[in-house]
């Protein structure tokens, strides 16, 4: 199709995750409920440009290529170990059809300031970032212009 050439867009992101301390409900291995999420910054809807996200766990998950098809794009589960995840970013096909990858360490223990371990108070950690698609095409450019 075609592009407007002197424009881009940009979309603000953030990704990271939340995580809760299990208290006594905590087991060996399942010590912490966790989710890792990317959403628009503001909150605006990623499914504008994003069509799936394939978000990379540890090896030691069952099925630890997770696929999520439709917003919110985010994954819950349950563990006791850090590790670093890649989210891969799909974009709708008129947007852009080269994935994006973004690598977030999942953070499930809290810094030892924070005072002692609750179940009330999650570890949250998170990043911002800016997709920008140069030279959109006409209908991905009205698609974000009519949203
Ligand atoms: C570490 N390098 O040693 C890291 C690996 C892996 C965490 C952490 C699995 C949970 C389950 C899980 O939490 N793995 O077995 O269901 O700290």
């Amino acid at each position: 199709g075609k592009k407007l050439k002197e424009l881009e867009v940009g979309v603000p992101i953030v990704y990271g995750n939340i995580a809760f301390w299990l208290g006594k409900k905590a087991s060996e291995f399942h010590s912490h409920k966790w989710t890792v999420y990317v959403r628009g910054a503001t909150n605006e809807d990623l499914s504008v440009v994003v069509k799936r996200v394939v978000f990379q766990l540890h090896s030691s998950f069952n099925n630890p290529t997770r696929v999520v098809d439709s917003p919110p794009f985010e994954l819950s589960e349950c563990g006791w170990g850090e590790f670093e995840i890649v989210l891969t970013l799909h974009f709708r096909t008129d947007v852009c059809d080269k994935p994006l990858h973004l690598y977030h360490h999942l953070k499930l223990y809290p810094e030892d300031e924070s005072g002692p371990l609750s179940t009330k108070r999650p570890v949250v950690v998170e990043s911002y970032d800016e997709i920008v698609f140069a030279e959109p095409s006409e209908a991905f450019f009205a698609r974000v212009q009519n949203h």
